[in-house]
């Protein structure tokens, strides 16, 4: 039997071993921005921000058309609207753009079981047994593209390469509706002009380090003895230097692109009220939790994040004694997070304010239902209801008392 199991796996096996690994890096297209513009066709070719539209809000992103004003992810909305007045401004529906997202991985699912997605709008495949099924690598990189045009309306950026490193940077570099392949005899060429922050791990603190040694491209790293990095990158050097060669063997892990799932809201004005920042957290617990129900998850770890009006920012985590989706469980330990920030900090006011949950499991696995549940029945029962009706009215159709005295006051 383990004999007959071990020969069967040996002929599964997709050629990776043997041969290199083929991966393939898809990136949506100004993804929040493409489903916009594809729910109302009278914004197509227009510049397109997305994002809060609070006195605080920040870009979360921006058509290519209004990227050409310097409007990007992040950008405080009223810079953005400084720089292109005429865009038209949209408030994220997250809702929709999971619907969105849900058809494009059910896409990449039929080419391969191996997708392992970074966010909504990302994933590796690992196409390497589907080769013969599919044709090759490049030819299937083209069908996940096509596929995605034709049955989405979006465009997508893809990336083809041996490893996920160089398939990631593949993918932005012809950005938007780009497909590239990195040669594997032409890495360095691939590699090599670019500037070292497109190292992941090297970033604002280090680059500057790094030009101080006179290296400002992947090539220049690449040369370094690795002597001269040492003070710079430490025991990350050799980490550094492989990927400079292009050298990157991480495997794609099939998995679900949320590995944590947060709410957060930057107030319109500083909030100190203690009532008011409660029913805000209450609110954010309903959101988060619902998240987690409607994806058959319950997460095992709450961390509240509170920044302060200096941009002072500190995140509180703690684990729960046994994993959970409800909204009360989830809300009481953030609501204890937050009460032990503020025995420290009394009457400081709060800018932005957020909770969210990671550690997340399948709520079917079997010492879910038979486990150490810390919600009652009765609160499983009002989750239940509460979903239902959210389900059938929208979002805000229902929610508990708490939230409600907040968004009248
Ligand atoms: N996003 C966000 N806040 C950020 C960055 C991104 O809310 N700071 C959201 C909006 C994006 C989505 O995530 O549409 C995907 O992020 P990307 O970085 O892939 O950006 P886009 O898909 O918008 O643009 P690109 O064409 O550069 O991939
Ligand atoms: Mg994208």
């Amino acid at each position: 039997m383990i004999i007959s199991w071990c020969v069967h796996a040996d002929i599964m096996r997709p050629m990776a071993e043997s041969t290199q690994r083929a991966i393939i890096h898809v990136d949506m297209d100004a993804f929040y921005a493409s489903v916009e513009c594809l729910d109302e066709p009278s914004l197509r070719g227009q510049p397109v921000i997305v994002g809060g539209l609070g006195p605080r809000g920040v870009v979360a992103t921006a058509s290519y058309e209004a990227r050409v004003f310097g409007v990007h992810s992040a950008l405080p909305m009223s810079r953005a609207r400084r720089l292109c007045p005429r865009a038209h401004f949209i408030r994220p529906r997250i809702a929709r753009y999971r619907e969105k997202s849900a058809e494009v991985f059910a896409i990449f699912r039929e080419f391969t079981p191996l997708v392992e997605g970074l966010s909504l709008d990302e994933a590796f495949l690992d196409v390497s047994g589907s080769l013969k099924l599919f044709g090759n690598q490049a030819e299937i990189g083209a069908l996940i593209k096509q596929r995605i045009q034709q049955e989405t309306g979006l465009t997508a950026s893809v990336g083809l390469a041996h490893n996920k490193f160089l398939a990631k940077l593949a993918s932005d570099v012809q950005k938007p509706d780009g497909l590239v392949t990195v040669d594997p005899q032409k890495v360095h060429a691939f590699l090599d002009p670019m500037p070292v922050k497109r190292l992941w791990g090297i970033g604002k603190r280090t680059a500057p380090r790094l030009k101080a040694l006179g290296i400002l491209t992947i090539g220049q790293l690449r040369r370094s003895d690795i002597s001269i990095i040492k003070p710079v990158l430490g025991n990350r050097s050799d980490h550094f230097l492989r990927l400079s060669r292009g050298e990157d063997d991480r495997e794609v892990k099939p998995g679900r692109p949320d590995k944590s799932i947060s709410h957060e809201v930057t107030f319109d004005r500083d909030l100190a009220d203690r009532t008011e920042l409660l029913a805000e957290l209450q609110r954010q617990a309903e959101s988060v939790a619902r998240r987690l129900r409607a994806q058959g998850l319950m997460a095992s770890t709450v961390t509240v994040k509170i920044r302060d009006p200096g941009f002072h920012t500190v995140t509180r985590s703690r684990s729960l004694r046994a994993c959970s989706n409800s909204t009360q469980t989830l809300y009481r330990m953030a609501r204890a997070l937050f009460e032990k920030w503020r025995e420290s900090h009394r009457t400081k006011p709060v800018r932005l304010l957020g909770m969210g949950v990671s550690g997340l499991e399948n709520a079917q696995a079997p010492d879910h239902d038979t486990g150490d549940r810390l919600d009652s029945r009765g609160e499983q029962d009002i989750d239940r209801v509460f979903d239902s009706i959210n389900q059938r009215y929208g979002d805000a159709g229902i929610v508990h008392g708490q939230t409600m005295r907040r968004k009248k006051t």
